[in-house]
């Protein structure tokens, strides 16, 4: 038995020695010493020996595994020590190299657009709120003077849900609401999505809006005249000028398109203005007081302006966007070119 296990011994040394990785001297140990590995074997023969041979064997076996498992524990040392080492200069970061630039996203231009014109009415001691954009027709309609079968709905082609309600055509419902629910001092600017049957190169079925109103005592066209040339002065440039015309809306009377000089050419004409120095940007007017009575608002004691916008029509004078849809597409190479720097 004795040479039986120097055999195994032997064996076992000589494949420590032929081991190089962890997982080989694992493979070894499993080989020899494992439940039923070669010694493991020799060590179970023991109880069929006499009494006089076996703590002899037992001695000799215990030698060894003891020779063997020194021999497996300082090659296992080196070859993790090896392994360790390959895997930290395989993981190596080189810290000299330039980092990778992360991409920034930019804000939407209808999305800037929408927050440079609340910054500036903020500014002016306006409130912001938003409404529903299903609305009744009482609210989107009748309380706006609006009544059924009035030809003025024709202006608005609109998206009924049912008889009752339908997609907002303009944010005004919610102005309705804030007289309906406040008590003047009012004012506030109302941005939002809004729907309209209506599509070609500078109309969009859905599309975005912001409306002011402000209701006090006293309050004139000089007012909303006063509030919207600070308006233009700050979202376009300090010495833009504004002009009037007469023009008819049912919510206000009298009623006034507002242009403002052409910020592309200062006045001079181009395309953007057609020639004519002016651009057209928002509507507006003095509330009619037949509104402000309807929302529960004596008209003898107070007043207000109320004035209109499409953000995409800021948007495409402001950056001179040829058409409606490139805001909609979701195109980066579109998109990218808006980066967040106002230009004043
Ligand atoms: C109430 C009373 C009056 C809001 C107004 C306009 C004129 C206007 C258009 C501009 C371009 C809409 O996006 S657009 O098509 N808006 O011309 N809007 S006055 O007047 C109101 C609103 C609410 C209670």
């Amino acid at each position: 038995m004795k040479a039986q296990i120097e055999n195994v011994k032997q064996a076992a040394l000589a494949a420590v020695a032929a081991a190089g990785t962890v997982q080989e001297l694992g493979e070894v140990r499993v080989r020899f010493l494992g439940k039923s590995g070669e010694l493991t074997s020799l060590m179970k023969g023991l109880g069929a020996l006499s009494k006089e041979e076996r703590p002899e064997m037992g001695k000799v076996l215990n030698l060894a595994r003891t020779e063997i498992e020194t021999a497996l524990e300082q090659k296992l040392a080196a070859a993790e020590e090896r392994e360790k080492q390959a895997r930290l200069s395989a993981e190596a970061v080189d810290v000299t190299l330039p980092g990778r630039k992360p991409v920034r996203g930019t804000l939407h231009p209808i999305t800037q657009v929408r927050e440079d014109i609340v910054r500036v009415f903020l500014g002016m001691g306006f409130e912001v709120a938003e409404g529903p954009e299903i609305e009744s027709d009482l609210y989107n309609f009748q309380l706006l003077n609006v009544p059924k079968d009035h030809p003025a709905r024709d202006m608005q082609d609109t998206f009924y849900v049912n008889d009752s309600f339908v997609l907002r055509t303009h944010t005004s419902p919610m102005q309705a609401r804030m007289m309906t629910t406040r008590k003047p001092p009012i004012r506030v600017v109302i941005p939002g999505r809004v729907y309209r049957s209506d599509d070609d190169a500078s109309h969009s079925p859905i599309f975005h809006q912001i409306e002011g109103l402000a209701v006090d005592k006293y309050i004139t066209m000089g007012d909303l005249e006063g509030c919207l040339t600070a308006f233009a002065q700050q979202m376009f440039s300090k010495d833009t000028e504004i002009r009037l015309r007469p023009s008819y809306f049912p919510f206000t009377e009298p009623s006034v398109e507002v242009d403002v000089t052409c910020a592309i050419c200062g006045g001079k004409g181009c395309r953007v203005c057609k020639g004519t120095g002016w651009v057209e940007i928002l509507g507006a007017g003095i509330v009619n007081p037949a509104v402000l009575e309807m929302c529960g608002i004596d008209s003898k004691e107070y007043s207000g302006f109320a004035f209109g916008l499409g953000l995409e029509r800021i948007a495409m004078i402001k950056y001179g966007i040829p058409n409606i849809k490139l805001f909609y597409e979701n195109d980066v190479r579109f998109l990218k070119q808006f980066n967040g720097e106002v230009e004043k």
